[in-house]
Parts: structure tokens; sequence; C-alpha cells
């Protein structure tokens, strides 16, 4: 056992020196190029035409898998778009998905949507707020035309909530949080499977059997190749990668033959092909004539699970949890039109500011007025500017497990510490409740991980409740400072209680069985009818009228015995598979 812990220490000292070479550990080594474009020409400081922005979103891709943090994963792509545009190392996105997501496209925190408990489910009868303005909706306001490829997952139930309705002109991809990347299927338990690929506000049935990652590129390619460069356009990729379940071609696993741990192997191959999509979605830019009016904004949604080959090392946590390794995001800003390039940016930036940054720099009309929790942080990314940006309300979460030590004795009588909440002021974080497991998971370099190395970085400190850390001092948040620093704790639990006025009600019903696929000819897709659905929250539980997909159904009729083979297959499948849950 002393064997095991000391080898297991000496390489995470080992792994830790490794870290050090970061360059976001090393503003020292910030290198700033005079201001001009790729041909030595200055640019206009305000482009004649609003820039092209092209939006990347992968999904669990860890704090460290990519190759300017150190990653053994292989993203020449990613580093040199990196290296050249802003690193954004003071980063911030949600925990899961559908929050993630929606605070991207409303530019509001979870508290002021209804959607601060866990990710929308296929058959809850839930969705992004209607009344609440999308991203999408504001940059075609603002003369864009809007396109969205790949994963929604912020709720389907009616057609409304689609994202052709919801601000995009076109969309071609998954509503459901995982989907096969070669079927298609997308699972919410045991005997509860569909077809999940669609094509505007239809089935895209048939479409299905090339890798999501090589199809989605396919699709962004052409609408470059076809739109005109001179009228603005807004590209949301939002990659089925690098999510569960992995299955990359066997081509892109061949150069990670060496790694001994086989889903670390298979993530990373998965990883290298959203490089290759950037890169080949990165070309057809240049080759159609937009890269040089463009913005391109790369994100990841939430931070790496360990078990399924994604690292967050050497953060604390991962993928679902409030600890940095969930909730610190990699991500960096490429574009022409940036003033300041080349370098590492520390500015405190949020999945929110995205909202308000790209309509301001579309021209469009944003006002603290409209209720936004982002900011407009495009001088601070551009010009290197301060952040106008001072606290991240990283959420509150009233349904989740009260955490079974806390109480409002602990939170001097300003905050219940057993409720699940997070803030960060300054370089200050506070957590309370139960922020999910508090592990430091060191990268997959085992062939039998998780096992005892594992274990020996197990986070302790069950009975607690309330932690303080200086995350900017101490981004592994291993030094808990709560009971040194009372004063600091007092002042952001009353961040937390101001927060918490302004929350609305949260949105989490009971799942609706008529969402399941087999009542919907074996897809998913929204069951509620139109005329129901403005009678939604009243009366879900009458008769199923089901409307939306039968449509689109009765003219695809003749082609039933077209696809009957597909569906059938899907049939079958629903009585093996199972739900990854998130
Ligand atoms: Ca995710």
């Amino acid at each position: 056992m002393a064997v095991h812990a000391l080898t297991g220490l000496s390489m995470v000292s080992f792994l830790s020196l490794g870290y050090l070479s970061w360059d976001w550990v090393k503003p020292d080594q910030m290198e700033n190029e005079p201001f001009s474009d790729f041909k030595g020409r200055k640019p206009e400081f305000k482009p004649r035409q609003p820039p092209h922005i092209i939006f990347f979103m992968t999904d669990d891709q860890g704090f460290h898998d990519i190759g300017y943090h150190g990653s053994v994963i292989r993203t020449p792509t990613l580093d040199k778009l990196a290296a050249e545009g802003v690193k954004l190392e003071n980063y911030y996105v949600q925990p899961i998905c559908t929050p993630s997501r929606s605070q991207l496209i409303t530019g509001r925190y979870q508290i002021h949507t209804g959607l601060q408990h866990s990710i929308i489910r296929p058959r809850q009868p839930s969705c992004l707020p209607l009344d609440q303005a999308t991203l999408p909706q504001k940059l075609r306001e603002a003369g864009y035309a809007t396109h969205m490829v790949g994963k929604w997952h912020l709720g389907f139930y009616k057609r409304d909530c689609l994202p052709t309705r919801r601000g995009f002109d076109s969309y071609f991809g998954s509503l459901t949080g995982s989907v096969d990347y070669y079927t298609y299927a997308s699972c919410d338990g045991p005997g509860v499977c569909g077809y999940d690929l669609h094509e505007g506000e239809e089935v895209a049935w048939g479409r299905g059997g090339k890798y999501s990652t090589h199809l989605y590129t396919q699709r962004v390619r052409k609408i470059l190749a076809t739109h005109d460069p001179r009228k603005p356009v807004f590209i949301f990729m939002s990659f089925q990668a690098v999510h569960t379940p992995l299955r990359p071609p066997k081509g892109y696993i061949y150069p990670y033959r060496a790694m001994g741990n086989v889903a670390r192997r298979k993530y990373a191959a998965t990883v290298s092909i959203v490089d290759e999509a950037v890169h080949n979605v990165t070309y057809a830019l240049r080759k159609y004539g937009y890269y040089q009016n463009s913005v391109i904004v790369f994100s990841t949604d939430n931070g790496g699970q360990p078990f399924t080959g994604g690292s967050n090392w050497p953060l604390r946590g991962r993928k679902g949890t409030y600890w940095e390794g969930g909730v610190r995001g990699l991500g960096f800003v490429h574009s022409p039109l940036l003033r300041r390039r080349r370098r590492v940016s520390r500015a405190l930036v949020h999945i929110t500011d995205w909202y308000p940054t790209l309509v301001a720099l579309a021209g469009g009309n944003v006002s603290r007025a409209d209720g936004l929790d982002g900011f407009n942080v495009w001088p601070a990314l551009s010009e290197g500017q301060e952040s106008p940006r001072r606290e991240i309300l990283h959420n509150i979460d009233p349904l989740h497990t009260r955490a079974p030590h806390g109480s409002w004795r602990d939170g001097f009588w300003i905050w219940d510490t057993g409720v699940q909440a997070a803030i960060r002021v300054g370089d200050w974080k506070l957590l309370t409740g139960d922020p999910g497991h508090g592990d430091w998971v060191p990268p997959q370099m085992l062939t039998n991980f998780p096992g005892n190395w594992w274990n020996l970085e197990r986070g302790t400190g069950l009975r607690e409740s309330l932690w303080l850390f200086n995350v900017t001092g101490d981004p592994f948040e291993r030094q808990d400072l709560s009971r040194q620093r009372p004063d600091v704790v007092r002042e952001l639990l009353a961040r937390l209680a101001h927060h918490n006025r302004t929350a609305v009600p949260v949105r989490f019903p009971p799942e609706d069985p008529r969402g399941s696929p087999h009542l919907n000819g074996g897809a998913w897709g929204p069951w509620v009818g139109d005329e129901e659905g403005e009678r939604e929250d009243n009366d879900l539980g009458r008769t199923p009228r089901r409307k939306g997909w039968s449509k689109g159904k009765s003219k695809k009729k003749k082609k039933k015995c077209k696809i009957c083979k597909l569906k059938s297959f899907f049939r079958k499948l629903n009585t093996r598979m199972m739900s990854n849950r998130i």
C-alpha cells in the first residue's frame, strides 16, 4: 500500500511539474502582435459589414484535452488558431449540457430561465422559455443569416421549442443530449430509444450512417459554399463530439495506439476528428471569402468526464460538478478583427457573455434593460481591456439533494448551506451544499484506470457543506479558506442571497409518456400539438392528441416501406440500449 502511495504521489508531482509549462501560468510569456491583419494591412476598427460569426461548441471536452494545455491529444489546428488569436484562461461554462447551452443562447443565468436543475430530459415537456429573446433571433434582427448544425438539447416537446422557431433559419442535427455517432439512435432508458437526426422541423430519415462530425462538417461547408459572403452569417456548429458513446473511425485511433487506456485512446481520436473538422471549416471560410471579416469562437460546453476518457487535470472535479473541473472551460477566439492577437487573456469571461458580445459585434441592440446576465467582453478580448465582469453566479439549485450537514447556522443565518450553490466574486469562489464529487483525477495513463492511484486523490470533507477558495492563487481548490476568512464567506453568502431574490421558479416537470419515440413514428420529436402547446403547463395529463410529427408522417406515408427497416431496427434497439443520462 505504501509503495502504491509513493508511486502515485511521485507521478502526480511529475505531472504537476509538466503542468507548470502551460502558458496560462506564465503570463510573462504572453506575446502581443502589432495591430495588423495577416496581409500586413491595418483592418478597420469597425468593419463596413458586421463580421461573420462561427461558433464551435464541443460537448464534454475537458480542460486538459487540448494540445496547448499540455495534453497528449494532438490538436494542431485548434492550437494554431488559439495561438494566433486570444486564449481564454479565465473562462467559465456550466457543468452540464442544457445549462451551458441555455446560457449561451439567452445570455441569462439559469435562475432567470427556470432551468436551474439538471438537463432537459427527452420526455420532459420543457424547453428554453419562449418569452426570452435568443442570440440567433437578435443576430437575425441585425441582418444575419442564422444556421445551426448539431446538438440542440434545449427541449423539443412542441414545435415552438425547435431551433427553427428560436431564431435559426436552418437546422440540421440532433435534439436530444446524446446520440450514436452513426445510427443517430438516442435512448432515454431501457426500451425508450428513437432516431434523432433532423432537418429543419422534420425527421431526416435515411440521412444517418455517416460519422456525425463528418456529416456536420459537410453541412457547414455546404452552407458556406452557397451563402453570399456579402451578407453576414452566424453558424452555430454544435458538435456531438466528444460526448459518449465514443465510436471514432479506426483510422483516427491508430495514431494513439500506444495509449494503454482504451477509453482515453478513443476519446483522443474523437478530439482529433474535431480538430480536423475545425480545419476543414476554417479552410472553407478562407476559400469562399469569409475569413477576413470573421470571428471564430471555440468553446467546450462543460468539463470532461474522466471515466469515459476526458481529463480536467490538474483541476478538481469533473463534468456535473461545480468544482473547477466542471465549470472552467477551454475556449479561445480567433479573428483577423482582434486588435491585439497572439496572447493569453485572463479576463473573467462567462458563457452568458457571448450573447451581448456577439450581438454588439453584429451592430444589434442590447442593453442592461434586457435583463441579461452577460457582459459585452469584446473590448477585453480584442484590446486587452479590463473585463467588465467581476462576478459569476455558477448556480443556485434548490431541487438538488440537500447536503445532509448543511444548515442556516453554518451559513451565518444568511444562507442555508444545505442548498447546492456556487459563486465567484473577484478572486474568491464559494460553494455550498453538495457540489458533486471533488476528486483530482490524473490523466488516464494506466490501463486499469480508475484504480488505486485515483483513490489517492479522492476529495475529503464529506461532512462539509461550505468551501471557500482563492481560485486565482489556488486554481486547483486544494486549500479551503472558509474557516480563516469568515468575513469573505459572509460577503459571498450575501451575494448568493441577493441573486436568489431574483430567481424564477424551477421548471422541471415530470416526464410525459406521450414523448416516447414508439408513439411518434420511431423518432424523437415534438409530441404536443400547437394548440395544446398554447395551454402548456395546464393539462398535459389529458388524453394524447398528437400533432407535430403526424403531418410530416402522413406526407411520408408512401415512403414508409423504404424506412420500415430502419424503424424496425430502432424498435429492436429499444430492448438493448441504456441511456447515457447526461
Ligand atoms: Ca456536455
